[in-house]
């Protein structure tokens, strides 16, 4: 009776460290971060993470130079060649010097998530001026929001496939959104491409595994996989003995 007791302890044991182990995996998340640097010459530039998990992501973005007191469009870009467009003559096929919207689609595809501040994130919330982020007097814009996407976009910016695009630039430089800057948007015709064109761009890119705590360097992701493969050998081996020692138990009997 004794020795079955300390069988069934030994195999519980390994059963115990998988329980254990599963929330781990299962809460796995991928952080990525962007560089957001200008586009039609805005002076705006800034940097953002993102954290994946499942279909919850978290967006931090923090920029300055923007166009003060002025709300700023902003949206997950995928598609195109999943990059940020140049904002020289060959995407600017208006040759009219100015980049728009549209014309950076090839590069960064199309918006497959607005970030709005509340309410509906969807691309349906491309244009809700009301809802985005607005400068502050100096020009800077720091947002915060955490929210669910689809799978779809989920999985495309767990590959590195999505970019942040920021839009509103004051081309004529008079401290508003006018018609007189650059005319109509190319997106909606009631507004003015000022309030609409790209004004800063960044790929996200997913951050090196392992992240700070390891260093960030290569050597550092590739000890944290040695160390998984390692505690897996001893799982299995642990487990071993719990089967042997079930085994022994039933032959007991
Ligand atoms: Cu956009």
């Amino acid at each position: 009776m004794k020795n079955r007791k300390l069988a069934l302890l030994a195999f519980a044991l390994p059963v115990g460290a998988l329980t254990a182990a599963s929330p781990a995996w299962a809460d796995e998340s991928t952080t990525l971060h962007a560089d957001l640097a200008p586009l039609n010459d805005s002076g705006a530039s800034g940097t953002s993470t993102v954290t994946v998990e499942g279909t919850r992501v978290t967006v931090d973005i923090d920029t300055s130079g923007l166009l003060a007191e002025q709300p700023h469009a902003q949206h997950f870009h995928i598609g195109g060649t999943n990059m940020c467009p140049s904002s020289d003559a060959v995407d600017d096929v208006e040759d009219d010097d100015r980049l728009s919207t549209s014309e950076g689609q090839p590069s960064y595809g199309g918006i497959e998530a607005s970030l709005t501040t509340e309410g509906d994130t969807s691309p349906d919330s491309a244009l809700a001026v009301e809802r985005f982020p607005a400068a502050d007097a100096d020009g800077n814009v720091s947002y915060q929001r955490t929210f669910e996407v689809s799978a779809d976009v989920a999985s495309a910016i767990e590959a590195g496939e999505a970019v942040i695009v920021q839009h509103g630039v004051d081309y004529n430089g008079n401290g508003e959104y006018d018609a007189e800057g650059g005319g109509a948007s190319d997106l909606d015709p009631e507004l003015p491409a000022e309030a609409t064109d790209p004004a800063t761009c960044g790929k996200l890119t997913p951050a090196p595994e392992g992240g700070m705590a390891a260093g960030g360097g290569g050597t550092g992701s590739e000890g944290l996989d040695a160390l998984a493969l390692g505690s897996g050998a001893a799982l299995v081996a642990v487990a071993g003995a719990g089967f042997l020692a079930r085994k022994r138990m039933f032959q007991g009997r």
